[in-house]
């Protein structure tokens, strides 16, 4: 059947995954990607999108009402996935505001344009994050749906208060809404200011790793095309008024994975460089997702071993994409950083 579907963010990483995602396995769906092309974003990441005629592309941020409320009337989507987000944990550190603003009234715009010219699902992309950490020492302990929020960082604190503001439109408004909360993805199209594509970039150059703290904090790895076909998932078999868990039962600390990169490269962990660890660093994340298995069918295909030589390699093969990423406000911002 038809439908139009349309994706915020789809220039960012998980978005445009999403985007080649559903132009491949749903050909007949139109998809209408908006995104407001922000330092995250690489257009050239959507070239081969463009020449699909079942693709179209607005340059709009989902905080300007007027331009949202536009493409819907233009549009008429029958879906919404929301991507579109400030994602940096780090870079909310330094500069809040902009994830509130992004992350809680882009999201509060795109529910308004979906009451207001009706759509049969809002879908919020979320984080694990949202859950807050879990101690080093209770392998045991794994994050529920129904886990309290309880965040440590403005970013996930505004993913968080997105979260709650999906749930309050569906409950007062009646908006047919689905969240899913996934873990760190990994795979192509990452911007190189995250953990893996960053260490790839600088090993690659023979650059220092800077791993923050003793590099033993906890993160479970998800490659990005199984969270694409988890979100398709819920988009198709969830519940409305449901959250939905997505992780890998990949739990690696952050050097073991470090290590796994210089391996991978042929290069000396003489490169690792320890550095001043991140204020209110989350320990480890850890995802139960035996709800999406049960009810969705759902569950990761991709062995970690794989994807991560398929990364590796994805990238020594995209390398005129990473200097693209890596342009002059990017370096701004890593020497500030590092
Ligand atoms: P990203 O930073 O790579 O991409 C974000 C995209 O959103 C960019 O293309 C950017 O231009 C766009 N954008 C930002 N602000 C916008 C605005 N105001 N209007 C329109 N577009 C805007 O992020 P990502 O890693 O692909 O994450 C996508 C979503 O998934 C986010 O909501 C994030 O919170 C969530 N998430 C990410 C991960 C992860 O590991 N990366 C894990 C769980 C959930
Ligand atoms: O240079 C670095 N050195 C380092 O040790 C960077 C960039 C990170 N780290 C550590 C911090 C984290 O423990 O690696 C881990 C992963 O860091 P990020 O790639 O920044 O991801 P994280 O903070 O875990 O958040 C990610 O997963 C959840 C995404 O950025 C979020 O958008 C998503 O919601």
């Amino acid at each position: 059947m038809n439908k139009t579907v349309l994706v915020t963010g789809g220039a960012g990483f998980i978005g445009s995954n999403f985007v080649y995602l559903l132009l491949d396995e749903r050909p007949d769906w139109k998809v209408v990607c908006v995104d407001a092309l922000t330092y995250a974003a690489n257009i050239h990441t959507l070239n081969d999108a463009m020449k699909n005629p079942n693709f179209v592309f607005y340059k709009e941020d989902i905080r300007n009402r007027e331009g949202i409320f536009d493409i819907f009337e233009k549009e008429h989507p029958d879906i919404v996935v929301n991507f579109a987000a400030e994602s940096h944990v780090d870079r909310s550190i330094e500069n809040p505001g902009i994830f509130l603003e992004t992350n809680i009234l882009g999201t509060q715009v795109m529910m308004d344009a979906c009451r207001k010219y009706g759509v049969e699902r809002f879908h919020q992309v979320g984080t694990d994050e949202v859950y807050g950490d879990l101690p080093l020492d209770r392998p045991d302990l794994f994050f529920h749906e129904d886990t309290p929020i309880h965040t440590s960082s403005p970013y996930s604190t505004s993913k968080a208060s997105a979260d709650l503001l999906t749930m309050a439109y569906h409950r007062t408004y009646g908006l047919p809404v689905t969240i899913s909360r996934c873990s760190n993805n990994y795979g192509p199209y990452q911007f190189p200011e995250k953990l893996i594509p960053l260490m790839i970039n600088n090993a690659s150059q023979d650059k220092a790793l800077p791993v923050y703290g003793e590099g033993l904090n906890v993160r479970d790895w998800l490659y990005v095309k199984d969270h694409c076909y988890g979100i398709l998932a819920v988009l198709e078999k969830g519940k409305v008024g449901e959250v939905y868990n997505l992780g890998g039962h990949n739990e690696k600390a952050n050097i073991e994975i470090v290590k796994i990169i210089l391996k991978e490269l042929d290069k000396p962990e003489s490169l690792i460089t320890y550095v001043t660890d991140r204020k209110g660093h989350d320990k480890r994340y850890a995802i139960d997702p035996s709800k999406a298995n049960a009810e969705l069918g759902w569950g990761p295909t991709t062995m970690f071993a794989d994807g991560i030589k398929l990364t590796v390699q994805w990238y020594k093969d995209h390398m005129d994409w990473m200097r693209e990423c890596s342009s002059g406000d990017y370096m701004k911002y890593y020497e500030e950083m590092y």
